[in-house]
């Protein structure tokens, strides 16, 4: 059995960095990796055969817990006829049917397979619709990996301190305004000045990318309006939010109705699978019915779409986002009343089963906020907390997530760890 150290450095001779996405590389919190044998429920297991407490839930998907056996058994059956036919089935067309119902935003969807895609071809969506070239987005908040939407990003880039990512011509980032998150006045003088320029704003409702900020009520009620009045499209990116903070996702919770909606993680069960829709007279304009292309090869995969539909049919069950609303607080108060016995600076934040943890003494409201949070504290509780089994995301800029299988025990000995943890960090 090979120890997690040997397979990091193993990795790193042939994969960038040792690892396929950035921040799972640790070097936000310094440190070696831990590499995933399998995971079950609330567990993950490591290639030294250590039990992991996950709060990562592959960074949103797992809302059920690891290696659902219901969702296991979907895969199975789908996977006995045939991974992919690149030809459409009844079953994609029940998911769009799901999506539609469960989202109030959404009359039309397209599936694709990952965020970014999705990110990507709304914003073309975008452009194409109003034909205008300008896009707006926020500091901190991350809409995967596209050219325009690379500007001032949250996520990796935020994690490793270059919010712009290299390899992106200055004439794509041009046509990117970066505002800052939950400022009504910056958001104003925007519109009142290249109202009839911007092609959309996109936005995640509750921000994800730069830890956990919750955009204000007023403030996306303001985006709302100016948006409609100046004719550029609303997209709300629900990647993370979407099925999650609610079934409807944040949309449900503000009562608002974005233009156009960026979904994933939830909808895949885990397998490569998003999507985005909305407005129906919007997502005509896509081809073959416009002139905006977007196509996939594996768009709408079979097995994917088994894997996402068993998952939002288990999430619909009554009171399931109550309770894992409920779990997630639970977990939160009882990391502050730690954080308190042992005279740590700790604030919490949740919706549903995401959450943040801040090593600071208000909620963060934007980007600069959450820069002035303690990173050392960060970092160190980090740690203290892996060496007792308990497995955050290894950057201060990351929200966390919890799942249905994180129940009453995992709790408990996720506060128990955390009591230890605190009572390292205090004693310096
Ligand atoms: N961009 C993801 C977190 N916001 C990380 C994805 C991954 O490393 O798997």
């Amino acid at each position: 059995m090979s120890s997690n150290a040997e397979l990091f450095e193993r990795a790193q001779r042939t994969i960038p960095g040792g690892v396929n996405s950035p921040v799972r590389a640790f070097r936000q919190v310094g440190g070696v990796p831990r590499f995933i044998e399998r995971a079950e429920g609330a567990y993950m297991i490591d290639a030294e055969g250590r039990r992991l407490i996950d709060y990562i839930g592959s960074w949103g998907p797992m809302i059920l817990g690891h290696a659902h056996p219901e969702v296991l058994e979907a895969v199975q059956r789908a996977a006995t006829r045939s991974l992919s036919f690149g030809a459409p089935t009844v079953d994609e067309i029940e998911m769009a049917e799901t999506i539609c119902e469960l989202m109030p935003a959404v009359e039309m969807v397209r599936l694709v397979s990952s965020g970014t895609e999705a990110g990507m071809s709304a914003l073309r969506l975008a452009r194409g619709f109003t034909g205008r070239d300008a896009i707006v987005k926020f500091e901190g908040c991350y809409h995967g990996h596209a050219d325009s939407l690379l500007v001032k990003a949250g996520s990796g880039l935020l994690t490793f301190g270059n919010p712009s990512s290299g390899g992106v011509p200055a004439d794509v980032a041009r046509h990117t305004v970066v505002l800052e998150y939950n400022n009504v006045e910056q958001l104003e003088a925007l519109f009142a000045e290249r109202g009839s320029e911007l092609a959309c704003v996109i936005v995640e409702p509750i921000a994800g990318n730069m830890n956990f900020v919750r955009g204000d009520a007023n403030w996306h009620r303001r985006l709302r309006e100016l948006c409609t009045e100046h004719g550029s499209l609303l997209i709300w990116d629900e990647v993370m939010t979407g099925f999650r903070v609610a079934l409807g996702g944040a949309q449900q919770l503000y009562g608002i109705r974005p233009d156009l909606v960026v979904m994933g993680k939830v909808i895949g069960g885990g397998m490569p699978l998003a999507a985005f829709g909305g407005r129906a007279d919007v997502m005509r304009a896509l081809s073959p019915l416009g002139a905006v292309y977007q196509a996939g090869t594996l768009s709408g995969n079979p097995v994917a779409v088994a894997a996402g539909m068993t998952q939002l049919r288990l999430i619909r069950a009554p009171g399931f986002h109550q309770r894992l609303g409920e779990t997630t607080r639970r977990l939160m108060q009882g990391l502050e009343a730690a954080a308190t016995r042992h005279g740590v600076t700790l604030r919490t934040d949740s919706e549903g089963g995401m959450f943040g943890l801040y090593f600071a003494d208000a909620l963060p409201r934007n980007y600069p906020d959450m820069a002035r949070g303690n990173l050392d504290a960060f970092k160190r509780f980090f740690h203290a907390l892996l060496d007792r089994g308990v497995y955050l995301g290894p950057s201060m800029y990351e929200a966390g997530f919890v799942s249905s299988a994180h129940d009453d025990a995992v709790i408990d000995a996720t506060l128990q760890a955390a009591d230890g943890a605190f009572a390292e960090l205090a004693r310096g």
